[in-house]
C-alpha cells in the first residue's frame, strides 16, 4: 500500500492509492460481480422468506402471485437455496477475492483459476434456478431422496461447488506465489485464515460430490433406478455441517481482524485466532451425525462418537467469544470507555458497519448456545424437526452471518463503487431492526419448537392440527418478520443508492486490518499447514471411514424417486 510520504501533497497520497488500486482492477470486477449477484439472490430469497412467514400467521400470501410460485414448498425451497447456499457462497468467494488480494498486497497469480471458477458458478446458478422456479426442484435446500427434482438442480449446484473449488485453488496458488516471493515472512491473518477456510471447504465438498456423482446426478437421469436414503443423508450431512462453518469463518475473519480496528483497539490475541481457525479445520468435518441421531441405520456408538466431536468443535467458538470481547474492549478503552461496562458505550455505535457486527455477535451468543443445546444426543430428541431448528439457524447464518455480511457490504460496497455509503442513520436503522427483528422470530421459533413440539417445515396456517396455544408465538414471529421486511428494504435502498446516487470519494476506503498485540510473537506451527491438514484427514478417516465403508458394501440402491409437490 502506498503511505504518504513528508514531501508528497495529500493529492498526490490519493493518486497513489488510486494507482494502488488499479494494480487489482481484475479482483475489483470479479467481487463486484459475485457479490452483486450474491444480493440480488438474497433480495429473491428474502422475499421468499417474508412469504412464510405471513403463511405461517394464517395469511396465505402466496395466492397473489400463484402461478408464478406454485405453493409454500415451493417458496421454501427457493428462499433455502437463494438464503442458504447461493447468498453465501457468491458472497464469500467474492468477500475472499478482495480481502486475500489486499491482505498478501498482491493480486491472484492465476487470475484465470478464478475467473473459470466465476464462469462455473453462474452456470451452475442459472442452471439450478431453471427447474427451482419451474416447481421442479421442490426439494428443500437439503433435497433429501427419495423426493426427487430435476437433474438440472443437482448439476447446477454441482457446478456452483467446483466453481468455488477452482475460486479456492486460485486463492492457494497466490498464496504459495506469496509463500516464495516472502521466504521466512509469516502469512498475513487474513490470507491464512480465508485459505483455511477455502481448505476445509475442499475437504467438506467430497461428502455431497459424491452423494452428488454416484447418487442424484445419475438417478435423475434415469442411468440408475434407484437410491439409497440413508448413505445420501450420510453424504449430504458429511458436508452439511462443515457448511455452516464455511459460511460463519469469513465472519469470523472480519470479527478478529477487521472489527477491531473499526472499533479502534487491536485484536487481543492473533495466536488465539490462528489456532481457532487451525482447530476448525481440524474438526469441522466429522460431526455430521449430530444431524443425523434420529436416522435408524446408524449405530449409536457412531453418533455418540460425533455428539463428542460436537461438543470439540464448539470450543473454538468458545475462545472467540474471548478473543473479540477482549479485543473490543481494547477499542472501547482507547476511545476512553472507563469502568467495568463502560468502554461498551464508547464503541462506535454511530458506524453502521460496525454496528450491524457487534449486534450479529451478540445474536451468535443465542444461537451458538441454541446449537449446543441441538448437539446433546438425548436433549435433540425433543426439539429435532421442530421449528426450533429454524429458530437456531435464523440466528446463525440469518443473523451471526448475513448481518456481518451486511456490516462488511457497508464498507466494501462504498469501496468497490468508489462511492460513499448514502444514508448513514438509515443503515443503521437497518442493522437494529434486522437484529431484533431475528432476536423476536428466533424466540418465538424456539419456544414454539421446545414447549409445543410444532414441525419444521410445515404449512402451519393451513395445519389442522394447529392448536390456539401457539398463537401468541406465531405473531411475536410475525413481528419478527415484519420487522427484517422493513429491515431488507432498508438494506437494499442503502446498497442501491449507494452504487446509483452516492457520492463520489475522494480517497478510496481501505480494507480494515487490525493490528495484533502478539503479531510479533507468532509461533511456526500457527503458520504451517501440515500437521493441521493431515490431523482434518485423519480425523475425517476414524470418524467416517468404517460406517462409511460399511454403508457402501452393504448399500441397498432401491428407492424410485418421489415428487411430492
Ligand atoms: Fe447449527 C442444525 C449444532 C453452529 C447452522 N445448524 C443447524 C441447521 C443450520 C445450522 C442451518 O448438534 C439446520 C440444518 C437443517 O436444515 O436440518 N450448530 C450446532 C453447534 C454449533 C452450531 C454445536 N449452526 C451453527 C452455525 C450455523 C449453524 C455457526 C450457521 C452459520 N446445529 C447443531 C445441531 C443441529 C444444527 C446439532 C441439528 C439439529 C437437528 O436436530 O436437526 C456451534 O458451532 C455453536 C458454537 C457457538 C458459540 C457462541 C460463541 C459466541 C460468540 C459471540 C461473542 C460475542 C459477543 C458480543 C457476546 C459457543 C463467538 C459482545 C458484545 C459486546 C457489546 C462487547
Ligand atoms: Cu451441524
Amino acid at each position: 500500500m502506498a503511505v504518504q510520504s513528508m514531501a508528497q501533497t495529500p493529492d498526490e497520497a490519493v493518486r497513489d492509492v488510486h494507482a494502488a488500486e488499479a494494480r487489482f482492477a481484475l479482483e475489483n470486477t470479479l467481487t463486484r460481480w459475485l457479490i452483486g449477484i450474491a444480493m440480488v439472490a438474497l433480495s429473491i430469497g428474502i422475499l421468499l422468506g417474508i412469504f412464510q412467514g405471513f403463511e405461517h400467521a394464517g395469511l396465505d400470501l402466496y395466492r397473489f402471485i400463484r402461478p408464478a410460485i406454485k405453493d409454500y414448498y415451493q417458496g421454501l425451497s427457493l428462499h433455502g437455496v437463494l438464503n442458504a447456499l447461493v447468498w453465501t457462497t457468491f458472497f464469500i468467494v467474492g468477500f475472499f477475492t478482495l480481502a486475500i488480494t489486499r491482505s498478501l498486497d498482491r493480486p491472484l497469480s492465476h487470475p484465470w483459476l478464478n475467473v473459470v471458477g466465476f464462469v462455473l458458478m453462474v452456470t451452475g446458478l442459472v442452471l439450478t434456478a431453471y427447474p427451482l422456479w419451474w416447481n421442479l426442484a421442490t426439494v428443500l435446500y437439503t433435497f433429501y431422496p427419495p423426493m426427487q427434482a430435476d437433474w438440472t438442480f443437482y448439476v447446477g449446484l454441482t457446478l456452483i461447488v467446483v466453481g468455488s473449488w477452482f475460486a479456492g485453488y486460485g486463492f492457494f496458488a497466490t498464496l504459495i506465489r506469496w509463500r516464495k516471493e516472502n521466504p521466512g515472512k509469516r502469512t498475513p491473518f487474513i490470507a491464512l485464515t480465508a485459505n483455511i477456510t477455502m481448505a476445509m471447504w475442499q475437504l467438506a465438498t467430497l461428502g455431497v460430490a459424491a452423494e452428488m456423482l454416484t447418487q442424484l446426478i445419475p438417478w435423475s437421469l434415469g442411468l440408475i433406478e434407484g437410491v439409497d436414503p440413508l448413505l445420501a443423508r450420510t453424504y449430504f450431512w458429511f458436508t452439511g455441517h462443515p457448511l455452516v462453518y464455511f459460511w460463519l469463518l469469513p465472519a469470523y475473519i472480519s470479527w478478529y481482524a477487521m472489527v477491531p480496528k473499526q472499533a479502534g483497539g487491536k485484536l487481543f490475541s492473533e495466536n488465539l485466532g490462528r489456532l481457532v481457525f487451525w482447530l476448525f479445520l481440524l474438526l469441522s468435518t466429522p460431526v455430521g451425525f449430530h444431524h443425523q441421531y434420529t436416522d435408524p441405520g446408524i449405530p449409536t456408538g457412531w453418533k455418540f462418537l460425533h455428539a463428542i466431536l460436537t461438543y470439540g468443535v464448539a470450543f473454538p467458538s468458545f475462545i472467540t467469544a474471548f478473543t473479540v470481547c477482549a479485543s473490543l474492549e481494547l477499542g472501547g478503552r482507547a476511545r476512553g470507555g472507563k469502568g467495568w461496562f463502560g468502554w461498551i458505550r464508547r464503541l462506535p455505535w454511530n458506524d453502521p458497519s460496525y454496528t450491524a457486527q457487534n449486534l450479529a455477535m451478540i445474536l451468535f451468543a443465542f444461537g451458538g448456545i441454541s446449537g449446543i443445546t441441538n448437539a446433546s444426543y438425548n436433549v435433540n430428541l425433543a426439539i429435532h424437526n421442530t421449528t426450533w431448528v429454524p429458530g437456531h439457524f435464523h440466528l446463525t447464518v440469518g443473523a451471526a452471518v448475513t448481518l456481518t455480511f451486511f456490516g462488511i457490504a457497508y464498507w466494501m460496497v462504498p469501496k468497490l463503487s468508489g462511492r460513499q455509503l448514502f444514508g448513514r442513520r438509515t443503515a443503521l436503522v437497518q442493522a437494529w431492526t434486522w437484529f431484533f427483528g431475528m432476536l423476536l422470530f428466533a424466540n418465538a421459533f424456539h419456544l414454539l419448537g421446545l414447549r409445543f413440539g410444532v414441525p419444521r417445515r410445515t404449512m402451519l396456517g393451513a395445519a389442522p392440527y394447529r392448536d390456539p396455544a401457539w398463537t401468541p408465538f406465531l405473531m411475536e414471529s410475525l413481528v419478527g418478520v415484519i420487522l427484517l421486511t422493513i429491515s431488507a428494504t432498508l438494506f437494499f435502498y442503502v446498497i442501491l443508492m449507494t452504487v446509483l446516487a452516492g457520492k463520489k470519494l475522494t480517497k478510496p476506503v481501505e480494507m480494515p486490518v487490525a493490528q495484533a498485540l502478539d503479531q510479533d510473537k507468532i509461533p511456526a506451527w500457527l503458520d504451517s499447514w501440515k500437521p493441521w491438514v493431515w490431523g482434518a484427514i485423519f480425523l475425517i478417516i476414524l470418524a467416517y471411514g468404517p460406517i462409511l465403508y460399511q454403508f457402501i458394501s452393504e448399500m441397498q440402491p432401491t428407492s424410485p424417486g418421489f415428487r411430492v409437490w
